[in-house]
């Protein structure tokens, strides 16, 4: 198949997931979308707007972290490893390690996105002009073909973000056991995990005052009307993000401003007022709770580095 051939069949998978998520999430009791839907070009757009705002610490923390320790990153990268990184997006932090990093024998992104991915490898094929970029468009949580030709190198995990806090607690430790075997024995993930804190400055970081956070779900309804012909106005909806203390987890919330009907290929969907969409979760961990879920999915803590607020935490993992 050829590289083309091989976009439009993910794009086609992607829509057709799309559409069975979608009327199988409003179909519920309580409705729900899926978050791996947020990530259509638009949604990346966003998404990195949201990591410049002033009130989304995570990246700039986590960047700094990453900063701080890219010379002991870089030592687990030992000459002709693999980095494998898991919803690489931008790759903007990777280019830290990269730089810290001697001959790898490629860098393989995987990520959902294709346009974010697109852009990621222009720019790190340019930056980096003797690296092998070797992207992987794809669902993390689904089994994934990677490329062939690493079949045989060793590798190094990469998953920041706190991308991992989008999932359920026993989804998150399905996808680090899948990672565990993507990595092999022995292997180390460096993995981003966002610290419990003040519920006032979690609020304020999904829910920003220039209304980013709130373009980023509402996009949802959008792409479902252009992907899939639905009929949501989205005037309709507003975003809202609170926090759920027990189970240490902030979730958004897509929600009705009236009585409404919507329709999504062929199925109806009926809307009380102030009736809640649900869009995502994200979860919140100290570092202990964290190193509990990473060791039941059989990693070994190595390593922790947080902020001096103790705000975001780095982890370095050994797959046992
Ligand atoms: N790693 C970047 C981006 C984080 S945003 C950073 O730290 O800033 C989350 C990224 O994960 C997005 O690029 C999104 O497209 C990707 N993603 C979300 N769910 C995914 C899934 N199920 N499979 C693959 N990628 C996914
Ligand atoms: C990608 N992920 C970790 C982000 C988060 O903080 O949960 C997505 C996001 N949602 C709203 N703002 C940012």
């Amino acid at each position: 198949m050829t590289a083309r051939a091989e976009r439009s069949a993910v794009a086609e998978e992607t829509r057709s997931d799309f559409a069975e998520a979608l009327i199988s999430g409003l179909s519920a009791r309580e409705k729900s979308i899926p978050c791996r839907f947020f990530y259509d070009a638009a949604g990346s757009e966003l998404f990195e707007q949201i990591t410049r705002l002033p009130e989304y610490y995570p990246t700039v923390t986590e960047t700094g972290i990453l900063r701080a320790r890219a010379q002991d990153i870089a030592a687990l990268a030992t000459p002709g490893t693999v980095l494998v990184e898991f919803g690489s997006g931008s790759s903007t932090k990777t280019e830290l390690l990269l730089t810290a990093m001697g001959d790898l024998f490629a860098y393989v992104p995987i990520d959902i996105s294709g346009a974010a991915l697109d852009e990621a490898e222009a720019r790190i094929s340019e930056r980096f002009p003797g690296l092998t970029v070797l992207p992987v468009e794809g669902d993390f949580s689904r089994p994934l073909q990677l490329p062939a030709s690493i079949a045989e190198c060793p590798r190094l995990g990469f998953f920041p973000g706190s991308t991992i806090g989008n999932l359920t607690q026993s989804a998150a430790q399905k996808l680090l056991a899948n990672m565990r075997s993507i990595i092999g024995k022995g292997g180390r993930l460096v993995i981003g995990a966002d610290l419990k804190k003040d519920v006032r400055r979690l609020i304020a970081a999904y829910n920003d005052v220039a209304g980013v956070t709130a373009a980023f779900n509402l996009n949802l309804l959008t792409r479902a009307n252009r992907e899939l012909g639905a009929d949501f106005d989205v005037t309709k909806f507003a975003h809202s993000a609170t926090y759920d203390v027990r189970h240490g987890r902030v979730d958004m919330h897509l929600v009705s401003q009236e009585e409404q009907t919507v329709s999504v290929r062929g199925h109806c969907f009926r809307f009380r007022k102030g009736e809640r969409i649900h869009t995502e979760h994200s979860h919140k961990y100290d570092v202990e709770g964290f190193q509990a879920l990473a060791a039941g999915a059989g990693w070994r803590p190595e390593a922790v580095w947080t902020d001096d607020e103790r705000l975001f935490s780095v982890h370095v993992l050994v797959a046992g």
